[in-house]
């Protein structure tokens, strides 16, 4: 056949096989290897039907991604007609069975439907994963799963994106069996079943018992447009998945496949779909780190501990229960402790009832958390994360009887999100093993876990903390050590522009609204309600030393802190709130703006949503890009994944350095360029974006050329 699918048999069952590794995705040579074996399984006298499944940890997992960049740029035209090759699946007089097992994902899942029959193992998944990249499915999967699995749970599976697990996918309809022993051992038994009864091979196409009708798909629709408009707000794919699903219901098999080819190539060439393909392997390539080897030797971590049960000491604590690592949390007083310990109770209560977990596991959870007050235990742990609170001395201290405490080899990590490193890490006698452990909060819920390199922090402790990151299901992030590091140094740059719009005209809902359009999750100013105003305000108070004479700082939020406006958590902030927390515009905060422009001789004019976003955007984008010659983030790309999976960033918009690419670095450094004579030092061009700008390159060649 070829190298890619081959056909053996097993007495009068023929078994195609297919091993592309990693994942099997169907990159050009597998459509054509599956359907040349179906072929011959059609034409072979002695053959009687076949099985097809995946060599290796699983089935297919889907197109081959890459592959989609080289169509849009016109590199490589549309490869085989794989609706054709599906097609010629189904119609095949002989039954055909595939067998699943990891995931069947996407064209994957799209293979699977066009065959007769379907088993799986109980771990296997399946899913039409394509909306997460910008796309919907392209061959049929929007035509077949309905028919399978009934308008509902289609249209959902579709527009969301998530997979659902054997069992489920066997009550929906679309696996047929589930295989508890030998996969293929397994299938061929079933095949042999289906040959004995002389069953005519039923295809997918050809159904529609689940189709429903008008009446009952309708509120289907309406439900999945409007949670598509919730969840994915700003997305196009969701919606055309859902239009693909309902041309289903309105159409024959034929032309719903026309009409979903029509929406496939629409989101396709769509910038969305860049960008969200961009962060996929934006998200697999941040895990390696040039000078540090797949094979670098790692510790096992087989107990932690956490330092301070508040809010991100809680949900760091909670990460290591949920990945089965004992965990002991230690405080300093009994009344913060016991705090700490019930909100960790509460959040898990929150998932049972949503029906994330059950009660057991809950309780399986809770059981490997261990409070104290006491360093007791902490002698024999693998990792230490400390999360006290954020002051330089404090830091110092718990480090230096970490040190005392820990056992050597022990990785002393530390949660701070600004703080010097090197500086903590001079405090211990083994600066090797110390390393920040970024995590964002709440930080049983965000992704995103910056790791820190201190100048001495040692290859293994890194390759440890990466692969740790993993376990934990988060997207570790190297980056290097500096004021606030990759993400809250962009931060800063972000927030003062968006305080000095509101200083000088826009109000804050205003700044808000702009941001949240153009895809954030939240404007700025209600994230600084909803984190704690008084959180930056205590760390402008330790960095107050670095504050130059003369250059413009923003002047609202240290005074809103100041009359004990620290946001939500008081009822005011930048906004006040109601019980139900929705932050409402309070006149009380515009006559304060409006007097402290006036002090410092703002003059106060009106303000375009166009500058709004240029200001806050072209800020993080020329702050990225010192960060990037430094040598801070390895990658833009790191950036990209810092913010999309950290900052609220819409990962349809790609994350910031991404974004300048889309808008290009000639007009963003323009504007930079413009800035900087209007507004002085804190817009000086990055050197970086300049040369880039200069050559008419993108942040993104920049990556390539520093592989
Ligand atoms: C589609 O099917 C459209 C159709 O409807 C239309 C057809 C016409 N292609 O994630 P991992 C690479 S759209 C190319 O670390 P895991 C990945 O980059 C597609 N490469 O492993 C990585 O490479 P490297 C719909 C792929 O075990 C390596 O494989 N399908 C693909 O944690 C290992 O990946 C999807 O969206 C691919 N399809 O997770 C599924 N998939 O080592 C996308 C992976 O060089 N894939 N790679 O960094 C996944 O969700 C996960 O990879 C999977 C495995 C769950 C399969």
């Amino acid at each position: 056949m070829s190298e890619l699918v081959s056909l053996t048999r097993d007495g009068e069952i023929g078994i195609i096989t297919v091993n592309n590794p990693p994942v099997n995705a169907l990159s050009p040579g597998v459509p054509e290897g599956i359907a040349a074996a179906i072929k011959q399984v059609k034409t072979d006298d002695s053959l009687k039907g076949a099985v097809l499944i995946g060599a290796g940890k699983t089935f297919i997992a889907g197109a081959d991604i890459r592959e989609f960049g080289k169509i849009t740029s016109g590199e490589r035209k549309a490869g085989i007609d794989f609706l054709g090759v599906l097609l010629a699946i189904e119609d095949c007089p002989k039954p055909v069975v595939a067998a699943i097992h990891g995931t069947a994902f996407g064209g994957g899942l799209e293979v699977a439907m066009a065959f007769h029959y379907r088993v799986a193992v109980p771990s296997a998944q399946v899913g039409q994963p394509e909306v997460k990249l910008g796309l919907i499915p392209g061959a049929a999967g929007t035509q077949r799963l309905p028919r399978l699995a009934g308008v509902d749970k289609a249209v959902r599976m579709c527009a969301d994106g998530n997979p659902v697990g054997a069992k489920e996918a066997f009550e929906y309809g679309i696996v047929d069996r589930i295989i508890e022993g030998d996969l293929l051992q397994g299938a061929i038994a079933f095949l042999r079943e289906k040959i004995a009864s002389g069953e005519k091979p039923p295809k997918t196409r050809e159904r529609d018992d689940k189709l429903g009708d008008d009446a009952s798909n309708v509120m289907a629709f309406i439900v999945a447009r409007e949670q598509a408009m919730k969840t994915a707000r700003g997305m196009m794919a969701p919606l055309a998945a859902i239009d693909a699903v309902e041309a289903a219901t309105l159409y024959s098999f034929e032309e719903g496949c026309a009409r979903e080819a029509r929406l496939f190539k629409e989101c396709l060439f769509s910038e969305q779909s860049k960008a969200l393909i961009h962060v996929f392997f934006g998200e697999r390539e941040v895990s390696k780190i040039p000078d540090i080897p797949r094979d670098t030797k790692m510790f096992e971590i087989k107990k932690a501990a956490v330092l301070g049960a508040g809010t991100m000491g809680g949900g760091i604590a909670m990460n290591y229960a949920n990945a089965g690592i004992p965990v002991i949390v230690k405080e300093t007083q009994q009344e913060a402790l016991d705090r700490g310990m019930a909100t960790i109770r509460k959040n898990y209560e929150n998932s049972v009832k949503k029906g994330r977990f059950s009660r057991e596991e809950m309780e399986s959870r809770m059981a490997l958390i261990s409070p104290t007050l006491s360093y007791d235990g902490l002698e024999d742990v693998d990792i230490v994360t400390e999360a006290v609170f954020e002051g330089m001395e404090l830091k110092k201290q718990v480090f230096a009887e970490l040190d005392k405490i820990c056992k050597p080899g022990a990785i002393l990590a530390s949660n701070t999100s600004t703080l010097n490193i090197d500086e903590i890490a001079r405090a211990t006698s083994r600066p090797e093993f110390v390393i920040g452990h970024h995590f964002f909060s709440p930080a049983n819920v965000m992704r995103l876990l910056e790791m820190v390199r201190g100048r001495a922090t040692n290859k293994e402790v890194i390759a440890t903390s990466m692969a740790l990151a993993k376990r934990l299901k988060k997207v570790g992030v190297l980056v290097g050590n500096c004021y606030g590091f990759v993400g809250n140094r962009m931060l800063h740059q972000y927030g003062r522009e968006a305080q000095f719009l509101v200083e000088e005209g826009a109000k804050p809902q205003e700044v808000d609204g702009a941001l949240y359009k153009l895809g954030m999750a939240m404007g700025p100013l209600a994230v600084g309600d909803l984190a704690g105003l008084d959180v930056g305000w205590r760390i402008r108070k330790e960095h107050k030393h670095l504050e130059k004479p003369g250059v413009r700082k923003p002047l609202l939020a240290d005074r809103l802190c100041e009359m004990g406006r620290f946001g939500q958590k008081t009822g005011a902030g930048w906004y006040k709130y109601d019980e139900n927390r929705k932050p409402i515009p309070d006149p009380e905060v515009e006559k304060l703006i409006e007097q402290i422009a006036a002090e410092a001789g703002i003059k106060r004019h009106a303000i375009s949503e166009e500058e709004i976003i240029e200001r806050t955007q072209y800020a993080l984008i020329n702050e990225g890009a010192k960060i990037l010659e430094e040598g801070i983030a390895l990658r833009a790309v790191d950036i990209d994944i810092i913010y999309v999976n950290g900052y609220g960033y819409p990962a349809w918009r790609g994350g910031p350095m991404w974004y300048a690419d889309t808008i290009g670095l000639k007009k963003v450094y323009e504007r930079v360029r413009q800035f900087n004579e209007e507004q002085g030092e804190l817009w000086t061009p990055a050197p970086l974006l300049k040369k880039l700008a200069e050559e008419g390159k993108t942040f993104a060649d920049y990556d390539k050329d520093n592989q």
